[in-house]
């Protein structure tokens, strides 16, 4: 049996790599998957870190995901950056997409990433952080599949559809929040369930639509929406801009087509992108003096900044190396055996 260990992010990295590459997953899939899980372990977000890669692994070998997919960039369209994920995960699209928004967002001000045909399951402060830290302010949001009920109902419709934003800060880390339009991530309630602790009152209902403290009754039932008919209408918004108007599956659709929650779900995922200067000709060209004022007067009054945790963890892990517990070695070992 293996102990706690600490890894470098490059070790991890490689150490998930080995595993999607073992399960059939092309180096370009398999690469992007890696990178963005080992930030997720490395800056403490558990809920999309080393755990997921179990959930990956049963999608790929339920054939819900193209294990050699490509994505393909579409002709240019105007400020509309297209990218199709030809089934494969959304991460090595947006890869491939991410310089032609930041080169659109230029030219134009503002610019769109459409990715088309993903299959998705991991946060989205790396992309938002990833435009932020090309002086870019960004967007990102995404459907999933039916699991939240909207507020006043009493069944799963809505996904737990995140909704992230990057905003550069220059000579600092970027102000970045990413967080499910749920009372929490879907991942929250499993690793509840894994743990056999109970969830706080008011994230949840059970099948009959009373609510429940009870994981297992929860995955069973409905999660509930952040801030009640304001989250609701924030996801809705998600389900209309990044499902039906790019022409993807909305959140109950996706479930539709899946048939379980328990594989990641297939999708679409949009990301604006805006140059802050093109926006401030008032500003003389430059919004950045009064931004960092505000985020300074929050910080000021004790408040803690969104990814301000984050930031620290990251600190650490650079420092002394990413802490993965035994079991979640004993985890990895047994994928990469399977
Ligand atoms: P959290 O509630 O853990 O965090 C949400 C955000 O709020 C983070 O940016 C966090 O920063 C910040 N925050 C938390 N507490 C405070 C505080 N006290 N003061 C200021 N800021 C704070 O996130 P969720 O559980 O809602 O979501 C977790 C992840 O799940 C997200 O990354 C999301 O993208 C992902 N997700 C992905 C889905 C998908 O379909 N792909 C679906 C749903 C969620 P910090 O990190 O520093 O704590
Ligand atoms: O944590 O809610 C979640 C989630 C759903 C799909 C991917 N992550």
């Amino acid at each position: 049996m293996t102990g706690p260990m600490r890894l470098t992010e490059g070790e991890l990295i490689r150490r998930i790599e080995a595993i999607f590459t073992g399960a059939g997953l092309c180096k370009t899939q398999a690469g992007a998957l890696a990178r963005v899980i080992a930030a997720g372990e490395r800056d403490g977000c558990k809920s999309h870190g080393v755990y997921r890669i179990e959930g990956c692994l049963r999608t790929i070998k339920a054939g819900k995901v193209a294990a050699d997919a490509m994505p393909e960039l579409a002709p240019e369209d105007g400020a509309i950056v297209r990218v199709d994920a030809q089934g494969g995960f959304a991460n090595s699209a947006f890869e491939l997409g991410l310089p032609v928004l930041e080169e659109s967002a230029r030219r134009h001000g503002l610019a769109a990433l459409v990715i088309n045909d993903c299959v998705h399951f991991s946060a989205l402060w790396p992309e938002v952080e990833a435009i932020a830290d090309r002086g870019l302010a960004g967007i990102a949001m995404c459907p999933s599949y039916a699991s939240v009920a909207p507020s006043g109902g009493q069944a799963p419709l809505l996904g737990t559809n995140p909704f992230a934003f990057g905003w550069p800060r220059p000579g600092r880390d970027p102000y970045v929040f990413d967080f499910a339009t749920s009372v929490a991530a879907r991942g929250e309630i499993e690793l509840h369930r894994k743990a056999g602790k109970p969830l706080p009152e008011g994230w949840a209902i059970d099948r009959d639509g009373q609510p429940t403290t009870d994981p297992a009754a929860a995955l069973e039932g409905a999660m509930l929406p952040f801030g009640g008919h304001k989250g609701s209408a924030i996801s809705t918004m998600i389900e209309l801009l990044a499902a039906a108007m790019i022409g993807d599956l909305t959140s109950p659709e996706a479930l539709e087509a899946l048939g379980t929650t328990t594989l990641a779900p297939r999708h679409g995922e949009l990301i604006l992108a805006f140059d802050p200067g093109r926006f401030a000709s008032r500003a003389g060209g430059n919004p950045f003096p009064r931004a960092e004022a505000l985020l300074d007067a929050i910080a000021g009054q004790g408040a803690r900044l969104p990814s301000q945790r984050r930031y620290a963890a990251r600190a650490e892990a650079q420092a002394q190396g990413i802490a993965l517990s035994a079991e979640e070695v004993a985890l990895m070992d047994r994928l990469a055996r399977e």
